[in-house]
């Protein structure tokens, strides 16, 4: 459709793990953590997202986990850290290219803080953003616009 001119949206969002150590542990894993995307403030964002896909390390089964309703989540247990790729993508008539978060999973609070570390307590690794939608196609600002 018509793009709008001169038209810039932004929309909030906070993105990253959260991890806590097992204390009782099964198998070699050593963690549980979940990954997320949200709105910054908890506020809704799917409806403008089309569906959300987590790309986890090979190791893990169905390893390209997609969501087309919130929670845009995934939780697993596992024993190591790797990147995440979160590829966002967005409804057809929005004529807008997915966008792809790059996500260092963090298991382990920073070396310097591992000796003090309560057992248990959670290590967070997520951030604030935001994504930038410029000269949005009029059917995709009537979308932006409604939440
Ligand atoms: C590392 N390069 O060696 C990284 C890879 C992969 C973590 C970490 C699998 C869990 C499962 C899992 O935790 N992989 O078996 O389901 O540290």
């Amino acid at each position: 459709g018509k793009r709008m001119k001169g038209v810039v949206i932004s929309k909030p969002i906070m993105y990253g793990n959260v991890a806590t150590e097992l204390l009782t542990r099964k198998t070699d894993h050593t963690h549980k953590w979940t990954v997320f995307l949200r709105g910054a403030n908890g506020q809704d964002i799917s409806y403008f997202i089309h569906k959300v896909e987590f790309k986890l390390h090979e190791t893990f089964v169905n390893n390209n986990r997609t969501f087309k309703s919130p929670p845009f989540e995934v939780s697993e247990t596992g024993w190591g850290e790797f990147e995440i790729i979160t590829k966002i993508h967005f409804p057809p008539a929005s004529g807008e290219k997915p966008i792809s978060l790059y996500h260092m999973l963090k298991l382990y609070p920073p070396d310097s803080l591992g000796q003090s570390w309560p057992k248990g307590k959670p290590v967070n690794n997520f951030f604030y953003d935001e994504l930038i939608f410029s000269e949005p196609t009029e059917e995709f600002y009537e979308i932006l616009t409604k939440g």
